[in-house]
Formats: structure tokens, C-alpha cells, sequence
């Protein structure tokens, strides 16, 4: 048969018939899928996985976005977004003005808000319980995901408790699940040019896996494009495919295109579409136990989303309206799209579109595509 020999001509035959059985692949097989160069195959192998585990669906959610603060002491090179503190331009959002952001979306039917911010070291322990309580106060019936495992250390640090208490208190405030971004790569090489001042990769998978057993789920990440290589691609993989094993907290996986524009890496060509796709079939395949793989259409753009939707990714997250982490590297245009144009992508590519809550939840979005909107 022609797709034998196409297996054959890749050297994937044996990695194929662990795809089709449902067996886990291991970090040797890993490599030899980032050695590959026949994208079509890889999407196709991740394909299976992605049908078997989520049909055709293409979920999407309906979410605001605020960053609570811009200023950060961590100075990573890949991130355009963050000021030094003293920096004129830095800004802190107080309780208040957060609960207005929220209360802006009033009208929106959104069912999550997904808040991250900078570590700003002059921000107090009771800061970040203040804006959980004000945004679940503005809009009770949305879903709080906010603070990644980096913002967590950081307010562990200043609350001076154990993270389970840290976790309880945000909960009692309302904050449901964690967002999944901090983890970068898993690796000390990278670390120590690119964000040497953050919490490391075995603190960032530990405070994730504190936060599934306090009753907090999350996503993970991973920040590709830059100065990484295949090994620490694989060994992130394998480490976040660890800790599910241990805990089943995570709900879904997205890797995140590197963006150089206006950061210290500006000089970096930044990944092209084709490593795009590699990077959403690697994590389908790798990531077995990962109920979900997002396609985050702000970073990749939407053609190169569509097209995922085919290579492993059943997510596209959300009809975001307002995202600032690349924003100022990127033209604002490209990140609105109306509902409707937004849903007839997904149906363009040939999946079908369901909205969701932030656990995965289908949300009953009929009278929205009645109205075609
Ligand atoms: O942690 C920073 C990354 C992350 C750049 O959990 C950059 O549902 C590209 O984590 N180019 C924040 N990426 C975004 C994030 C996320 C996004 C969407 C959904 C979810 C989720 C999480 O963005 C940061 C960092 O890893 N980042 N700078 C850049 N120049």
C-alpha cells in the first residue's frame, strides 16, 4: 500500500503501529518524530489520536483576558510585554479597576476570565486575594483561571505559608484553575541565557501538581521558536506527561509560538508555520494522557489554527478580544474576529465548532448560532 511505503521512506512504521494500538511512545520516539520532515504524516498519525479522543469537535470558549500588572522583575528576553519596575510605563490594575475590566464584558457572554500579570515585587499577599474576590464579585458566574505557576511562587514567597494554604485562600476568593503559561522549556541550558531568574522546571511542574491536588486544574505550556532544541523539547514533554500521570490535573496542553518582535531575541527569525504544525502533532502524540491539545489561533494566527485542527489540536481557545502578552509585537487587527467568522473558520476546516467552559464542559451555544452570531 502507498501509505506502507510512505511509513517506510520516514522510518515511522514501528512508531505508527504504537499510534493505531494506543501505546506510549518514548523519548527516542520523540526525537525521531522532531526528525521527521513529512509534516503531512506526523499530522496524520496525530490525527488518530486526536479523532480517537475527541472526535471531530473543535472546542472554543468565550473568554476576556486582563493583565493585572505589566511590570515584572523576572526580565525574561523572549517577553516584549513586561516593564522594570520604576518603569514610567508600568501599571497596576487595583481590585477596583479589575472588577471595571470585568464589568466592561458585562454584556459579552463569556464564561471564563483568564488573568495573568508580571511579577511585581511590590504587590502584597492580600493584592491577589483582594482581585480574585472583586472579579468574582463583578461577574459570579464566570470561571476564574488566573496566576500562573511562576506568579504563584512569587505569592507563596510573599504569604510566607505552604502552597496548600496559599491554594486555599485563593480558592475561598474564587479562583478555579490555573492557566498554563511560565513553564517556557524544561531546561537549564535555556534557563540560564533565557529566564534565569524564574522558578525552574522542577518547581514549576511541582506548584502545578500542588495545585491539582488542592482541587485546582490547569493547562501547560510550551515557548517554542527560539534557542531551544529537540532534547529539551522531548524531555518537557516527558515531564509533563509525568506529572499527569501523577495527578491528572492537567486539561490541555498549548504550545506557544515564539514571538521575537520588540524582545531582547528580536534578532531570531522566530518558528515558521510548518514548525507550528510540528509542535501541535509532537504534543498530540507524546502527551497521551493530555485530555486536549490547544491551538491558541492569537499566536499561530488563525490559517495556521485551521489548519491544526487536522494535526492534533481539537481547541482553538477563545473569541479573545483583548490580548496584551504580544500585542505590541503584532498587528492588532489580526486578533478580532466576530463570532460568526470565528465559528465559520472552524466549519471551513471541517470540524465542528462547540463551545465550552474552562473545564471542557459544552456549553449550549444554540441560540447564538441561531441568531448567527
Ligand atoms: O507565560 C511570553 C509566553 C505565556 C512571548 O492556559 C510568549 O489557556 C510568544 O500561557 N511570544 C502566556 N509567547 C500565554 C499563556 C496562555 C495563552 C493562552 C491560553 C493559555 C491557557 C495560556 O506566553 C507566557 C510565556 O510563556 N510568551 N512572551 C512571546 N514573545
Amino acid at each position: 500500500m502507498v501509505f506502507d511505503a510512505i511509513l517506510e521512506r520516514a522510518g515511522l512504521a514501528d512508531i505508527s503501529e504504537k499510534v493505531r494500538a494506543g501505546q506510549r511512545l518514548s523519548s527516542d520516539d520523540g526525537l525521531r518524530l522532531y526528525a521527521c520532515d513529512d509534516l503531512p504524516l506526523l499530522g496524520y498519525m496525530a490525527n488518530i489520536v486526536r479523532e480517537r479522543l475527541n472526535g471531530d469537535t473543535t472546542y472554543y470558549v468565550r473568554n476576556q483576558h486582563i493583565n493585572y500588572t505589566n511590570i515584572c522583575n523576572k526580565l525574561c528576553k523572549f517577553c516584549s510585554f513586561y516593564v522594570k519596575p520604576k518603569d514610567e510605563r508600568g501599571y497596576v490594575l487595583n481590585p477596583e479597576q479589575v472588577a471595571q475590566r470585568v464589568r466592561e464584558y458585562a454584556e459579552i457572554p463569556i464564561t471564563e476570565i483568564h488573568m495573568v500579570g508580571g511579577v511585581n515585587p511590590k504587590l502584597p499577599y492580600d493584592y491577589y486575594i483582594d482581585v480574585l474576590r472583586a472579579m468574582k464579585e463583578a461577574r459570579p458566574e464566570a470561571h476564574l483561571k488566573a496566576f500562573t505557576m511562576i506568579e504563584i511562587a512569587q505569592i507563596q514567597r510573599i504569604a510566607k505559608k505552604p502552597l496548600e494554604e496559599v491554594f486555599a485562600d485563593m480558592k475561598a476568593a474564587g479562583l478555579e484553575s490555573l492557566p498554563g503559561g511560565g513553564a517556557e522549556v524544561f531546561s537549564d541550558r535555556v534557563q540560564s541565557d533565557l529566564f534565569w531568574t524564574k522558578a525552574d522546571s522542577e518547581d514549576w511542574l511541582a506548584i502545578a501538581a500542588s495545585a491539582h491536588r488542592s482541587g485546582l486544574p490547569s493547562n501547560a505550556t510550551m515557548l517554542y521558536g527560539h534557542i531551544e532544541n529537540t532534547q529539551e523539547k522531548v524531555y518537557h514533554l516527558t515531564r509533563l506527561r509525568d506529572v499527569q500521570d501523577d495527578t491528572g490535573g492537567f486539561l490541555a496542553y498549548i504550545p506557544l509560538s515564539f514571538h521575537p518582535e520588540r524582545t531582547e531575541l528580536a534578532d531570531l527569525p522566530g518558528p515558521t508555520g510548518c514548525l507550528d504544525l510540528k509542535e501541535v502533532a509532537i504534543g498530540r502524540l507524546m502527551l497521551d494522557n493530555f485530555p486536549h491539545v490547544k491551538t491558541f489561533w492569537i499566536m499561530n494566527t488563525i490559517e495556521i489554527s485551521q489548519t491544526a485542527l487536522w494535526y492534533g489540536a481539537d481547541d482553538i481557545d477563545g473569541t479573545v478580544m483583548d490580548y496584551e502578552i504580544t500585542r505590541r509585537s503584532y498587528d492588532e487587527t489580526q486578533q478580532r474576529l466576530t463570532q460568526r467568522e470565528f465559528l465559520d473558520r472552524i466549519v471551513e476546516a471541517g470540524r465542528r465548532p462547540v463551545e465550552r467552559d474552562t473545564l471542557y464542559n459544552v456549553v449550549d451555544d444554540s441560540a447564538l448560532v441561531a441568531a448567527g452570531g
